[in-house]
């Protein structure tokens, strides 16, 4: 007689964690029995490759091949409706201890999500093929850089790993040779049971992105979408890599990052950042329109930042491709982002024109008078909902970028000269300002808020806070990492200047009031010429204080030739005490919610903030 004792145990999820800590085969092959793949693929990242996986994609409807003369080794993938963008109501963090992940993050205790993920998990790429994708974020090998291996039964994630990250037999040597690795599992969770057919893009109503930060472990199911899918970018280049980052004593963060080039010929390497869809990517490619300036392209979404032995913080750009925003992306506004797409580019939910190339609102001026929308309708200027999603994204190699600057892969980073925080905030916020000092410019990082955006579900206008640009993408408590940015600031030698933007402050007829875009290389010009003057290499007065920060002082940011009257460059800068007043008050809110662990150095700050706003 067989009893339960002695029936054959399947392999659970927590056999696939136990089996991460052995090898890289030992996880691979464990990860297949608990999924039941029918088949499981190493992917090397070459051509040959992507070829094969693009050829088979188009077959099954997941790429349509667009025109090859319009849009040479370019192809359009339509999600799924309900899979579009990062579902962070469904993002977990799964510390052993609540408190670790702190109140901003979704806490699931780790054993009981081991056992929710499983069950869902269980034969979960039945009928699919399991790619193993060994890859690295930032250039293999480097002192900077991490390796992470995906499995995933998306062939469209396989290729978009490979654009996005370092995939090849290089990292899967180091894995095997047994250098440390995250594990990172994703299941599109709608297995291919009795020889049913497969739809263009396969997806699961429910959907987990969970995260482990003790174990480093990333699991991944039901969703083929962007941050939730491409498990090198928000899951291990943020959430797990932010962990690490404290534990080691460097930061991961949300950041682009480039490099400034003067008329005097004196290079400034500059990190920004922002909210979901507030300017990244723009800001990475700026033309400047400033004369004799130049800006050139290191990174435009994540940042890893690490003090170097020189005393400076270096940084480097952990990915090797860009999952930029397509609305607003256009000739006058980003040329650099329209010349980099010209070619070999995966578009994800755009509109195609019937010559069989693509379009967004804001490519063009005028939209054609007709089009296939981003479901596949047939649709034209009179239709009532936009051509494309407003978070409609490509995909494509840094390195086709015309504005990529020289050096932009070295191992070794970059020495930043500023750092910049902004948001998206109709009132309040000033185009730019200057914080008095490193604590102080770890208060504006800490007190962003931001109007929502469509990069993740929810209501788009709302105001949040978003701390850093890091709301959903910081793998600890919130407050902690105030704490981790002081303490890695405290230790430099050489510390960047922190600066404030708003590109996005609205008259009352609600239009912007600054023209942005290529226009903000002057708020860059005052920013870099500010770095002079704390180096003292000018010695002209740069700004003025206000309660905020440090302005411009008249004449120091450049406005020649814009069409800005006086009355809208004041109101740029307006700083009115009452509503600043209420700022504080929600600030000092929001820092409640943190407990006891927000630092000391950010109160006073807030309370030197209510004593210039008094005076
Ligand atoms: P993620 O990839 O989601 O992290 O976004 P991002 O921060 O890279 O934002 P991106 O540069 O893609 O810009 C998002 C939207 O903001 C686009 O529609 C842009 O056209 C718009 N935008 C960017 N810069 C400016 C600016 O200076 N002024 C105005 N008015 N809009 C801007
Ligand atoms: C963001 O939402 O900040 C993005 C897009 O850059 S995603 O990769 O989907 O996170
Ligand atoms: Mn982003």
């Amino acid at each position: 007689m067989t009893t339960l004792a002695d029936a054959p145990t399947r392999t659970s999820l927590a056999d696939v964690s136990a089996a991460a800590r052995t090898g890289v085969h030992a996880w691979v092959a464990a990860v297949a029995e608990l999924t039941e793949p029918d088949a499981v693929v190493w992917c090397d990242g070459s051509d040959d490759e992507r070829r094969a996986l693009i050829a088979q994609m188009v077959g099954t409807g997941t790429l349509l091949p667009l025109d090859p003369t319009l849009r040479p080794g370019s192809y359009l993938a339509r999600s799924d409706p309900d899979d579009v963008a990062r579902v962070e109501s469904r993002t977990f963090i799964c510390s052993q201890d609540q408190s670790d992940a702190g109140p901003t993050n979704n806490w699931r205790e780790p054993g009981a999500m081991r056992t929710e993920l499983d069950e869902v998990l269980v034969g979960s790429m039945r009928g699919r093929t399991m790619y193993v994708v060994p890859f690295s974020m930032g250039p293999v090998g480097g002192p900077l850089s991490q390796i992470g291996v995906q499995v995933t039964d998306s062939p469209y994630v396989v290729v978009s790993m490979g654009v996005m990250t370092r995939v090849g037999t290089a990292v899967r040597e180091l894995v095997e040779a047994g250098a440390p690795f995250v594990p990172a599992v994703h299941s599109l969770g709608m297995p291919l049971v009795d020889g049913a057919t497969d739809v263009p893009w396969p997806c699961s109503t429910t959907k987990y992105i969970a995260h482990f930060p003790e174990t480093r472990e990333i699991w991944s199911f039901g969703s083929g979408y962007g941050g939730n899918a491409l498990l090198g970018k928000k899951c291990f280049a943020l959430r797990i890599a932010s962990v690490m980052g404290r534990d080691e004593g460097w930061l991961a963060e949300h950041m682009l990052l480039i490099r400034l080039t003067a008329p005097t010929g004196r290079r400034y390497h500059v990190a920004a950042a922002f909210p979901s869809a507030c300017g990244k990517t723009n800001l990475a490619m700026l033309r400047p329109t400033l004369p004799g300036w130049r800006v050139e392209t290191i990174g435009d979404d994540i940042a890893w930042l690490r003090p170097g032995p020189d005393g400076t913080l270096r940084a480097i750009n952990p990915e090797a491709g860009f999952f930029g925003v397509a609305p607003g992306t256009g000739e006058a506004t980003n040329p650099a982002a329209i010349e980099t797409l010209s070619h070999d580019t995966i578009f994800t939910n755009v509109a195609l024109t019937p010559e069989g190339d693509v379009w967004w609102e804001g490519l063009t001026d005028e939209a054609p008078a007709h089009l296939t929308d981003w479901t596949g309708r047939p649709w034209t200027p009179d239709s009532p909902t936009p051509a494309a999603h407003p978070n409609s994204r490509f995909t494509v190699a840094a390195a086709q970028c015309p504005t990529i600057a020289d050096g932009w892969d070295d191992p070794e980073g970059v020495a930043l000269d500023a750092i910049v925080f902004g948001g998206r905030r109709a009132t309040n916020v000033p185009l730019v300002a200057q914080a008095e000092s490193w604590e102080h410019g770890v208060f504006m990082g800490a007190t962003i808020s931001s109007e929502r955006t469509a990069a993740a579900e929810g209501l788009v206008g709302e105001l949040r806070r978003d701390p850093f640009a890091m709301m959903p993408f910081c793998g600890y408590d919130m407050a902690d990492h105030w704490e981790h940015w002081l303490e890695v600031g405290a230790a430099l030698e050489h510390k960047p200047l922190v600066f404030q933007v708003n590109w996005f402050r609205k008259d009352e007829s609600g239009q912007f009031i600054w023209p942005g875009f290529g226009e903000n290389s002057r708020v860059l010009a005052w920013v870099v010429d500010q770095v002079d003057r704390s180096r003292g290499l000018r010695t002209d007065v740069g700004a003025v204080t206000s309660p905020v920060g440090l302005l411009p002082a008249p004449g120091a940011l450049d406005t020649d030739g814009l069409d800005l009257s006086v009355d809208a460059l004041a109101a740029l800068f307006e700083v009115d005490r009452d509503s600043w007043a209420l700022e504080a008050d929600l600030t000092q809110e929001f820092f409640a919610t943190f407990g006891d662990r927000v630092p000391p150095a950010l109160h006073s700050r807030l309370a030197h903030l209510r004593a210039a706003l008094d005076d």
